[in-house]
């Protein structure tokens, strides 16, 4: 386990977040409530098993996975396409590849200071988050 994500996490920038829906299919009204959230995370990392819970005044988002084994993702409550997910290293970048009806789609988590990054990819679209410790 080379870096540590626990902790709760606060967001404070968000680049591009609107292309990334737009991407996703989400409509202008859910986009036009989204893009003005502040959402937290709250990141559990035991061995190979992580947890990440993305709350927000408007929608919650949970996902669990074990590091390295394919999963099955519904993606509930965000545009609810499911896809097959996998999460690995890549070096001290915690990287998902979410294969399905949208090309290009995952994340990639990872730390600069005191700072977690999250890029978040659907087709030829990229957003860039940054949180703080909360
Ligand atoms: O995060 O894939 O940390 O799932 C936003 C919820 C959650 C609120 C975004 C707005 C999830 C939804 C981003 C309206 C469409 C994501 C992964 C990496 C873990």
């Amino acid at each position: 386990m080379p870096v540590d994500f626990s902790g709760t996490w606060n967001l404070v920038s968000n680049d591009n977040f609107e292309g990334y829906m737009v991407a996703l299919g989400i409509d202008f009204a859910t986009r036009k409530l989204a893009k003005v959230l502040k959402p937290q995370k709250v990141i559990k990392q035991d061995g190979d098993m992580v947890s990440i819970h993305t709350t927000s005044t408007f929608r919650d988002y949970m996902l669990q996975f074990k590091i390295g084994e394919e999963f099955e993702e519904d993606n509930k409550g965000l545009d609810n396409r499911k896809c097959k997910s996998l999460v690995t290293w890549d070096n001290d970048k915690l990287v998902c590849v979410q294969t399905g009806e949208k090309k290009n789609r995952g994340w990639t988590h990872w730390l600069e200071g005191d700072d977690l990054h999250l890029e978040l990819r659907c087709e030829n679209q990229v957003c860039r988050q940054v949180f703080k410790r909360a």
